[in-house]
């Protein structure tokens, strides 16, 4: 099977109080656990498809075969989306730090980090039903954008630097309907140093 299941680098009760243990397990172990076996099932059925990264399948959904295309879409877009969420968090003080180019060119595109998180949370509270708030790097720029269930921003040629699960999956156990709640605390856990490395490397392509 080519798909497996990524470690995260940090135990399941280190990002509370913001997302609770329960739900971090939950999240990693069954819910992205499903989109990694519906992906490699629906891939067994084209194996040649089998070598390709995740990130390669979704860029070219419209290649994918028919008979799987919403099956990649779906259970492809939900690792790879899992896969940054996992890493774009973090308990650590140090990855925490607001820091790095990637700092400057947020300053720079939304006037201060504070209007790019009220403008980020705008585009999570607006996405009806399920789905992901993304800060991408697109032609050269940031933006923020949201995409409906689990469409990656690569299906339309963005690089996602950071994005963040609206699914209430993702925080219903301690939030409950409470989407703003939970999207104004995440800010306290997002892992800077790994979004400013993104950044980097999208830059560089
Ligand atoms: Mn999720």
């Amino acid at each position: 099977m080519p798909f497996t299941l990524p470690k995260l680098e940090y135990s399941y009760n280190s990002l509370e109080p913001v997302i609770d243990a329960k739900t971090m397990e939950i999240h990693h172990t069954k819910h992205h656990q499903v989109y990694i076996d519906k992906l490699n099932e629906a891939l067994s059925k084209h194996p040649e498809l089998e070598k390709q990264s995740v990130e390669q399948l979704l860029a070219d959904i419209n290649k994918i075969p028919e008979d799987i295309r919403t099956a990649v879409r779906n259970h492809g877009g939900g690792h790879l989306n899992h896969s940054l969420f996992w890493q774009i968090l973090t308990p650590d003080a140090k990855a925490k730090e607001v820091k790095g180019k990637m700092i400057d060119e947020i300053t720079k595109t939304f006037g201060s980090i504070n209007k790019f998180k009220e403008q980020f949370n705008t585009a999570a509270l607006g996405r009806f039903g399920s789905g992901w708030a993304w800060l991408v790097f697109n032609k050269g720029k940031l933006e923020i954008t949201s995409t409906a269930n689990q469409d990656s921003p690569l299906m339309e040629g963005k690089v996602p630097l950071l994005g963040v699960d609206v699914w209430e999956h993702a925080y219903y156990l301690k939030w409950q309907s409470n989407r703003k709640g939970y999207m104004e605390n995440i800010w306290s856990v997002i892992n800077w140093k790994k979004v400013n490395e993104l950044f980097e490397q999208a830059r560089k392509k």
